[in-house]
């Protein structure tokens, strides 16, 4: 097929000229898939660090952005990326990661993190630097910052959660992972672990009541319109790990590879501003749209969680390695 743009070239008698071919064909052309909507900072600042890593690299570089699941699901995505089909990904430790490096779901322990500056003060020091050893050990490649999802919130189409009762029995989504289903297995409800791509379908259908996300998934991805009620728990922390494939980041050059990760790290720390503003100011938006928010007092959950024998059980599953790198940040959990 003979487009109009591609004749405009040849009768200007521009094909061939060198200086525009490499304006036009990067050297490396790579894909980044997410799971998340394109408006969400996520993309957005991985976009801005696409751009930034285009022009820095004379054009040599180029790395495409591949929003909302448009590759697959965590786990096909995740499979793709092992496998050399796709360069680059974003998945939480807690995610489909955690079934090749099971040790990365420590991030998700229920009412571990207090606050972001214990996240961060973790995950950019010595457990995140522990996690990344382990991730780099497993044969993949791992940038140095690990990017925002936020804490995560109940959202139910049939009723608020008020007290861990209010969660008896409840189906609720989960994405696939081992420690969400411990999680929520302990807090006596009853988990579903789904893909984030069939989130939106089975809420709609009522496959399931409810699931738990950061506000700004469920702003982006509009689950305000299959959901009732938001209650905010805080249950846990959940952020991206920026992962590549070994043998594509090897074909990098050396300055090429600086140059990426250096812009990638750097709109990482910004998307945490971005979606850490988003979480703080989405109540009202999300009001606006319908959704009735509750906030529950915390420590019942917390109390369930510990004579549920949820921490101690966790504990051993981590190892007292990690689980002394997790605590020296959040203080005794178990
Ligand atoms: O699947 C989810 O819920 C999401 C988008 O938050 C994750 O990637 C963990």
């Amino acid at each position: 097929v003979t487009s109009a743009s591609s004749l405009a070239v040849a009768t200007t008698g521009l094909v061939g000229a060198p200086w525009i071919r490499r304006a036009h064909a990067a050297e490396f052309t790579y894909k980044v898939g997410t799971d998340l909507p394109a408006s969400h900072p996520l993309n957005v600042r991985i976009q801005e660090a696409a751009s930034a890593i285009k022009k820095e690299t004379d054009g040599r570089m180029e790395i495409r952005v591949f929003p909302n699941n448009q590759l697959g699901g965590d786990p096909d995505m995740f499979a793709q990326l092992r496998a050399g089909a796709l360069e680059f990904f974003t998945l939480s430790g807690a995610n489909a990661l955690s079934a090749l490096v099971p040790k990365t779901a420590i991030s998700g322990v229920g009412f571990a993190f207090k606050d972001y500056g214990q996240v961060f003060g973790a995950l950019d020091g010595e457990l995140g630097a522990h996690l990344r050893g382990l991730i780099t050990k497993a044969g993949l490649v791992v940038q140095d910052k690990v990017w925002d999802n936020g804490f995560r919130q109940i959202t139910s189409s049939t009723k608020p959660i008020a007290s861990p009762t209010d969660l008896q029995g409840m189906k609720i989504r989960v994405p696939p992972g081992r420690l969400w289903i411990s999680l929520f297995r302990a807090l006596s409800a009853a988990p579903t672990s789904i893909s984030f791509n069939e989130v939106y379908s089975s809420l709609q259908t009522k496959v399931v009541e409810g699931q738990e996300n950061a506000l700004a998934v469920v702003d982006t991805a509009k689950l305000y319109e299959v959901q009732k009620y938001c209650s905010l728990t805080s249950h846990m922390w959940d952020g991206f790990w920026f992962l590549g494939n070994r043998a594509a980041w090897e074909k990098l050059p050396a300055n090429i590879r600086d140059i990426v990760s250096k812009n990638l790290n750097a709109s990482a720390l910004r998307q945490r501003q971005d979606v850490a503003q988003l979480n703080a100011s989405l109540q009202k938006t999300l009001e606006g749209k319908g959704l009735k928010f509750n906030t529950p007092d915390l420590a019942p959950f917390r109390e369930k969680l510990r004579t549920s024998g949820f921490y101690a059980e966790q504990k051993k599953f981590f190892g007292e390695e990690e689980w002394a790198l997790l605590e020296k940040v959040t203080g005794k959990l178990a």
